[in-house]
């Protein structure tokens, strides 16, 4: 296929760090909650078993954070997610689906519970300044909404203790999995949480000014480099072996969280008031007909641009190609597909087509181990 340049502008907008990706051989975009996140540097093969190996300084800046406070914050939060975050606690990081009316994924934000009536929301790709207004709105709720500056920063890999030592002290190290705390640089307070896009460990920070972010972006590069830290970005390889999930690549809102294997940020039985939660109930009851799965493919090269069929033995289908990479660890492409109930078994196979021939490959479950 051939390449194009993504034209910059205040609608597609660029981060603090663009310069520095830039200057260090960033080697392609794609467009996420209309901001640049970088897809690869050189390649994307070699990143992925860095990543497994050393330590990456990510620009994420767009997991946009909506921060939502006020008297009806917790309310309005909870109205949006089938998760139960009444005993959610200040200090802790929560992954929950944001769910619509019908009981169809919106989002599948990581929350962070900043005050007693404050969120922030890092959210996938989709509006959730929208429908979060839109609800607040309609129901006369107390509430501030608004899409928050930050620019978030992701060290990631084996060694992003080490690094992080490095710049904020030893303190870090008791920082546990998704739990967020206050650390200094250079006198400065970054809120930093245990947490980010990768399967190897690593910490997310929450940067508020982006003259202070790029000091920091430049003294990490440099201490680092003890590491073998580099500049990185999410690995689309390691993410799909991992089974992080991707909104807009490997669900959408047609899907349920069941369908997509979030079952157990599903409450259910608890007495807490979200949209859609009738739907979900009635799903429940009634069960699914499909279901994201992994699935493996005896191919080389793939980019997918929109679902591909996978069909068994009879041409019958069994599901959609949602997401697909070569895998150099397996050899062959890796894939997250939404595949109906009756197939979803361990090495069931399919066939479909790929660069003008077919193919052929199996089902399997998430995450690849
Ligand atoms: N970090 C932050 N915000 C984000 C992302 C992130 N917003 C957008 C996007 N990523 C949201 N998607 C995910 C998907 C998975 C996880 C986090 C955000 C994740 N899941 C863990 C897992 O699957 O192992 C654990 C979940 C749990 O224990 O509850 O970390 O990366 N700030």
């Amino acid at each position: 296929m051939k390449k194009f340049e993504i034209s910059k502008n205040r609608r597609v907008k660029i981060t603090p760090y663009t310069s520095r990706l830039e200057s260090y051989g960033v080697g392609g975009y794609t467009v996420y909650n209309h901001m640049l996140l970088p897809t690869h540097f050189k390649s994307l093969e070699d990143e992925y078993f860095h990543l497994k190996k050393d330590v990456q300084l990510w620009d994420v800046s767009v997991q946009k954070q909506i921060e939502v406070s006020g008297s009806d914050s917790n309310k309005l939060v909870q109205l949006m997610t089938c998760r139960d975050l009444s005993g959610a606690k200040v200090l802790k990081c929560y992954y929950v689906p944001l769910i619509d009316g019908n009981g169809n994924m919106i989002n599948d934000p990581l929350i962070l519970k900043v005050e007693d009536t404050k969120w922030r929301i890092c959210i996938a790709d989709s509006d959730v300044l929208l429908y979060a207004k839109g609800i607040a709105d309609s129901m006369n709720l107390n509430v501030q909404i608004h899409e928050t500056e930050i620019s978030t920063l992701a060290v990631q890999g084996p060694k992003s203790l080490d690094v992080m030592k490095k710049v904020f002290g030893d303190d870090i190290s008791r920082l546990k999995f998704f739990n967020f705390n206050y650390f200094k640089f250079e006198g400065i307070d970054f809120m930093i949480s245990k947490s980010g896009f990768s399967k190897q460990g690593g910490y997310e920070i929450y940067v508020e000014n982006s003259n202070s972010g790029l000091k920091l972006y430049d003294y990490i590069i440099k201490v680092g480099n003890k590491f073998n830290l580099k500049p990185g970005c999410p690995n689309v390889i390691e993410r799909i072996e991992g089974a992080l999930l991707s909104y807009g690549n490997d669900m959408d809102n047609n899907d349920n969280p069941f369908e997509c294997g979030l079952d157990k940020y599903v409450n259910l039985e608890s007495n807490i008031e979200f949209l859609g939660k009738k739907a979900l109930q009635k799903v429940k009851l009634e069960g699914i007909k499909r279901k994201l799965m992994g699935v493996k493919i005896n191919e080389k090269n793939i980019n997918l641009t929109s679902e591909l069929k996978l069909v068994d033995e009879n041409k019958e289908t069994i599901g959609y190609l949602r997401s697909a990479v070569y895998s150099p660890r397996f050899k062959m492409i890796v894939g997250i597909a939404m595949i109906n109930l009756e197939y979803c078994k361990d090495s069931q196979n399919f066939k479909t087509n790929i660069n003008n021939k077919e193919v052929s490959g199996s089902v399997c479950s998430l995450p690849m181990n």
